[in-house]
């Protein structure tokens, strides 16, 4: 019957392609901006990267430009980064304006092509922590953990873990909250993300895009509220130059 024909294959497939990713080089939380970026240029490089997105669709805040006036808005520094992905900009007011949806949409198509396995409705909720060193993450399905329902999680090892997941932070977050660690901070605590400043908030997410804890990484607005930086509003070139830059280093560690 063409029924079993149709559950088989989605089974099958999504089985197939989970069971492939047990064990990881790198394993991204949250498929916003800079964990799309950061994972197309790791898996150009031929690593095996996946990335774990709690929502239904990625692109994170991309959709809603400000305010949800959709355009995005980066500055030169990140066009080359558009380039690879083939993603168009307009010049304006010193600064290059992109449809959002276009934005979010080729990083999107763009990691998917370059071999980054993408997992949606897949909830990062816990680490594996072990001889001082992050190797992996505890996942849920989102809808479950939406729900409340007591159901205990699965784990998927990686070399490195990267917490993508923006202003909540999650990723780290919890492993601070649990262990009694320090983390590579200038106090060992996470420090918080502070108010407003736009061309500071774009330089700290680059500067301060790195390893947090062994085996642990934070890049965007993750990196943001780990250090301690300012937010700096819809310009997506410091999250862009972010994933660029986690690449970079995770490919040297793992070298
Ligand atoms: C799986 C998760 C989990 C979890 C969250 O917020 P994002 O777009 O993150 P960035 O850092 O790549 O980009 C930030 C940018 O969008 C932004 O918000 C800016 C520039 N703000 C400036 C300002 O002043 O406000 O994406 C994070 C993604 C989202 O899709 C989440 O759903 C996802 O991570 N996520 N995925 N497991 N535990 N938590």
């Amino acid at each position: 019957m063409k029924e079993v024909a149709i559950t088989r294959t989605i089974i099958k497939n999504h089985m197939s392609r989970l069971l492939d990713r047990l064990e990881n080089d790198v394993v991204i939380a949250g498929g916003g901006p800079s964990g799309l970026v950061a994972g197309f240029y790791l898996a150009k490089a031929g690593k095996k990267v996946t990335l774990l997105e709690k929502k239904l669709s990625l692109g994170g805040g991309i959709w809603g430009g400000g305010m949800g006036y959709k355009f995005a808005v980066v500055e030169e520094n990140a066009l080359p980064i558009l380039d690879d992905f083939g993603i168009r900009y307009i010049k304006d007011d010193n600064m290059y304006a992109i449809d959002s949806i276009e934005l979010a949409s080729g990083l999107i198509y763009g990691a998917v092509k370059a071999g980054v396995e993408i997992f949606n409705l897949t909830s990062v909720e816990d680490v594996v922590v072990q001889d001082g060193r992050v190797k992996g993450v505890v996942i849920n399905s989102s809808p479950i953990e939406i729900a409340g329902l007591h159901v205990d999680p699965i784990t998927l090892i990686s070399k490195i873990t990267v917490d993508a997941t923006g202003h909540d932070l999650e990723v780290v977050r919890v492993l601070a909250r649990k262990n009694e660690i320090k983390l590579l901070t200038p106090t060992g605590s996470i420090l918080g993300e502070r108010s407003m400043d736009a061309e500071e908030g774009e330089k700290f997410t680059v500067e301060n895009t790195g390893e947090v804890f062994p085996g642990l990484y934070v890049a965007g607005m993750a990196a943001v509220a780990c250090f301690g930086g300012p937010r700096m509003g819809p310009i997506f070139g410091g999250m862009l130059l972010s994933g660029k830059k986690l690449a970079k280093l995770i490919m040297e560690n793992l070298k």
